[in-house]
């Protein structure tokens, strides 16, 4: 490990030379960001504005770090999940002297370590901005700002270990440095969260009027969703397969739970390498779309009865149980490429009578049951895409990442009551455009009177409001 308080907390330093020759590559198929960071570094719109970043560190993040730099942002940085850290992209953005605490197979202790580092910036400051992504920094400052007004909250018996571990460090944290955080909190102006699940439980906060700060949803950004979630999934998600099993997904039957955004395109990502695929769903709309796409759609106790890889992709909780896993062929395939919380009931399998857990290889293990079958959890139940292999390609997080660096831009400049909002239509569209020249597209230009049909006005801009929810 290579530490400097304060700056940084890395795997290997040394690996900072490899990480930069991926990064040069990986800006090649940003277009966006490159063209944000042309277009608005020399006006410094970040000037002052101090962003804590909780989101995989990786290749990709780190060009998005490096274009808010360019934008004179401060920026500190953890990863948003304890496997999906590539180190080599961590060490590149150490040497630069941007801050950042994340490496690869961090316990959840330093998890939380590194996203209280990245919360905590010199002279006893916090930040004005935080990027998230699936809400655990929003849910520590929270949790943070709730324990300084009544520290009793932290005595609670946790849920699992990770609520232990974070109440745990927060009674650290009010021993040391007492009402700190409603100290920094008012120079916090917004969060924007990157992820679905983080979305949904913004909209819960913010309806139980419990948000502390106005937050965005860039992931509902058609830019972000209807890309990141469907292209980047179809790509990495068999990306996983074959790094972490090297089986033949042919003739095998795939079990996609979840019809939505991500498991609709990793359902055609199996059927594109041959599986057989079977959906499982709650919704009824989406079951239709599934069966409309020739899927079978039927429930866990049916999809059991074959030969198997099972892929979460809901954001929900217990969608494959112990008794399933239990009940499952031998040699299954077990993962997750949705929530990384609990979709899965891996705590109950590490507990379940006589079985016995081997471990094949990094966030590969094997469980054998008392009657001998066995199955393969992959990545320990958490975002299998980015724990067993590199996450999304580049490209089409050049557009999640754009989107996010508008976000910044945009919010640092405006101030909105505490509320849930979304990125206008207009910045979602130059996101698009912002991508097609690399992409060798050639957009038809309306005329008029073409516009004056559809009541658009091609020249003015949108009224720049966020949609409210
Ligand atoms: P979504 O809401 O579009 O889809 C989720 C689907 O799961 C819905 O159709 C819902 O009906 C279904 N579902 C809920 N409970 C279910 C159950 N018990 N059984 C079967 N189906 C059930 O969400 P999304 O945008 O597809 O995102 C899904 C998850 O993937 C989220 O946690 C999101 O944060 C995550 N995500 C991961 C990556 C990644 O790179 N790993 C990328 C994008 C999103
Ligand atoms: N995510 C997937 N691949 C990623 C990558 N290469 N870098 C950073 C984050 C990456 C997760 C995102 O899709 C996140 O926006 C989400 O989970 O929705």
């Amino acid at each position: 490990m290579d530490f400097k308080e304060w700056l940084y907390k890395v795997a290997d330093l040394s690996l900072a030379d490899y990480g930069r020759k991926e990064l040069d590559t990986a800006e090649k198929e940003m277009p966006g960001l490159m063209a944000l960071r042309q277009k608005y570094a020399w006006q410094k719109p970040l000037a002052w504005a101090r962003i804590t970043g909780s989101l995989h560190m990786t290749i990709q993040t780190a060009v998005l770090i490096e274009t808010l730099v360019d934008l004179w942002a401060d920026v500190r940085w953890a990863s948003c999940n304890i496997f999906s850290t590539q180190d080599h992209a961590a060490a590149a953005i150490a040497v630069t002297w941007v801050p950042v605490f994340a490496w690869k197979w961090e316990t959840l202790e330093e998890y939380w370590w590194c996203t209280l580092e990245a919360l905590s910036f010199p002279g006893w400051l916090g930040p004005n901005l935080i990027v998230d992504d699936g809400w655990d920094a929003t849910l520590f400052v929270h949790k943070w700002f709730g324990a300084e007004n009544n520290a009793s909250i932290l005595d609670k018996t946790p849920e699992n270990e990770e609520e232990g571990i974070i109440l745990n460090l927060l009674k650290k944290v009010l021993k040391d440095t007492p009402n700190r955080w409603h100290t920094v909190m008012k120079d916090l102006k917004w969060i924007s969260e990157e992820t679905t699940t983080g979305v949904h439980r913004l909209y819960e906060m913010m309806k139980a009027w419990e948000l502390l700060v106005p937050a965005i949803n860039v992931n509902d950004s058609v830019t972000k969703s209807k890309f990141d979630n469907l292209y980047g999934c179809r790509e990495s998600l068999a990306d996983w397969i074959k790094r972490a099993t090297d089986v033949m997904i042919a003739w095998k039957v795939v079990v996609v739970c979840g019809y939505g955004d991500v498991g609709k395109w990793c359902a055609m990502s199996m059927r594109w390498y041959g599986a057989r695929v079977i959906i499982t769903e709650v919704d009824p709309i989406c079951a239709l779309q599934a069966a409309m796409e020739w899927y079978k759609v039927t429930t866990m106790e049916e999809a059991l009865k074959e030969w198997n890889i099972y892929v979460t992709t809901t954001w929900n909780l217990d969608i494959i149980t112990v008794e399933d896993i239990a009940n499952m062929k031998d040699e299954a395939i077990v993962c997750n490429i949705g929530h990384f919380d609990n979709e899965i009931q891996v705590d109950k399998l590490n507990k379940y009578p006589w079985v016995k857990k081997i471990n094949i290889k990094p966030q590969v293990d094997k469980y054998i049951f008392p009657d001998g079958h066995c199955i393969y959890l992959l990545a320990e139940w958490r975002l299998v895409n980015l724990g067993c292999a590199t996450g999304h390609p580049s490209f089409v997080m050049s557009n999640s990442f754009t989107n996010q660096t508008l976000a910044q831009i945009d919010l640092w400049q405006k101030d909105y009551e505490v509320w849930v909002y979304r990125l206008p239509k207009y910045l979602d569209e130059e996101v698009a455009r912002l991508h097609l020249e690399q992409i060798g597209v050639k957009l038809t230009k309306l005329t008029q009177k073409q516009a004056d049909y559809l009541w658009i006005d091609v020249n003015g801009p949108y009224k720049p409001e966020h949609y409210r929810y």
